[in-house]
């Protein structure tokens, strides 16, 4: 009941009468009067004007399943959703959700992760309360296992597409725009917003389990960060000075990523949104050096291509096409 209430709330973007109310919800005035109260026990900033009725000022400012469920247009990512107050990683969670008939498009979210997890074994910063750390369990009998890894690409479209659908004008008015990062970055004038971090477990011909690892900064502010990655990552409070709401967002990223996933699972192709994530891409004519085990390269991103991979230019004319490694962008060359 209460979900529905903050949904109409929310859909009313104005004043709605406890009558209202009460008859679209078939309840009692009583009845709604009573979840309200609750809801703002809960951290709802609800006003009520005896002549007007409710009207919702803000939302909770911690993750609840009933809002991010009120807005998903999803068939199964999400239907089953989990949110810790502390975890050590929600992708570490997630995996040991693998067992037999595990639950496909299980999402697991938590308002601290005590051992947050980049890749290769680095830290990941999760503070409380103030980002959406979150992973998606993936069941995908039909993808091969070498297209396992495509599943960050995709992810990183669905994350700009979600921030840009919730912040669209207030981004227009920034100079830069959001980029990615080859393979799994988003970032904003070069300030890392998002992290992205996908695991699988596969035999050589099926995959088994994929883990899909998403971390958004979204309410920090600059001193939440550690000093050592003050000046390298950023967050979309810092960028808009807005204190978006991280329900609606989580919602709206569940359901780009399923649009995304349904096509992608079947054939493993990236054709459906390939060109959004090489427009977005930060690799094009710049100068880049590629770090893998140990040896760092110097060379010129040419493009991502169809296959996901970064196909770069040599110091001697030969062009590679990169399937891992680490990635530092130098300058634009044009
Ligand atoms: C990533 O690794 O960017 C993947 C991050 C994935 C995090 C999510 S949160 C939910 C899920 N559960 C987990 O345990 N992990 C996933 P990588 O490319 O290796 O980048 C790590 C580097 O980013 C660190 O070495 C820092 O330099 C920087 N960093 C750490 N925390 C950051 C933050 N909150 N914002 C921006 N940069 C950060």
């Amino acid at each position: 009941m209460n979900s529905k209430i903050i949904k109409a709330l929310i859909e009313k973007k104005g004043y709605i009468s406890g009558e209202a109310l009460s008859t679209e919800l078939g309840v009692s005035r009583a009845a709604v009067w009573k979840h309200i109260e609750e809801l703002r026990r809960k951290g709802f900033e609800i006003e009520s004007s005896p002549k007007k009725g409710y009207i919702l000022k803000k939302t909770t400012d911690r993750i609840d399943t009933g809002i991010i469920k009120n807005s998903l247009k999803t068939d199964f990512i999400g239907k089953n959703m989990e949110v810790f107050d502390s975890i050590d990683s929600t992708n570490d969670e997630a995996k040991r959700r693998t067992s037999a008939n595990f639950d496909n498009g299980l999402v697991i979210i938590s308002e601290i992760q005590t051992a947050g997890r980049g890749r290769l074994g680095r830290i990941w910063e999760s503070p409380k309360n103030k980002g959406v750390w979150m992973s998606v369990l993936f069941n995908p009998t039909e993808l091969e296992p070498n297209h396992g890894s495509r599943l960050t690409l995709l992810a990183a479209v669905a994350i700009v597409k979600a921030i840009e659908n919730q912040l669209g004008d207030n981004l227009k008015n920034l100079k830069d725009r959001l980029s990615i990062k080859w393979p799994n970055d988003i970032l904003f004038n070069g300030k890392k917003i998002c992290g992205i971090l996908t695991e699988m477990g596969a035999d050589i011909d099926r995959i088994n389990w994929l883990v899909l690892g998403m971390g958004i900064n979204v309410l920090n502010d600059s001193e939440d960060f550690p000093s050592e990655i003050r000046e390298i990552a950023t967050s979309l409070k810092i960028l808009t000075g807005q204190a978006l709401d991280r329900n609606i967002l989580i919602a709206s990223i569940l359901n780009e990523l399923e649009e995304l996933y349904i096509p992608f699972k079947k054939t493993g192709e990236l054709t459906h949104f390939i060109d959004f994530y090489r427009e977005r891409s930060l690799v094009p004519d710049r100068k880049l050096l590629i770090h893998r085990r140990g040896e760092i390269t110097e060379c010129v991103g040419v493009t991502v291509t169809d296959e996901g991979f970064l196909r770069v230019r040599h110091n001697d004319g030969h062009i590679e096409d990169v399937f891992f490694g680490e990635v530092s962008v130098r300058e634009a060359l044009i």
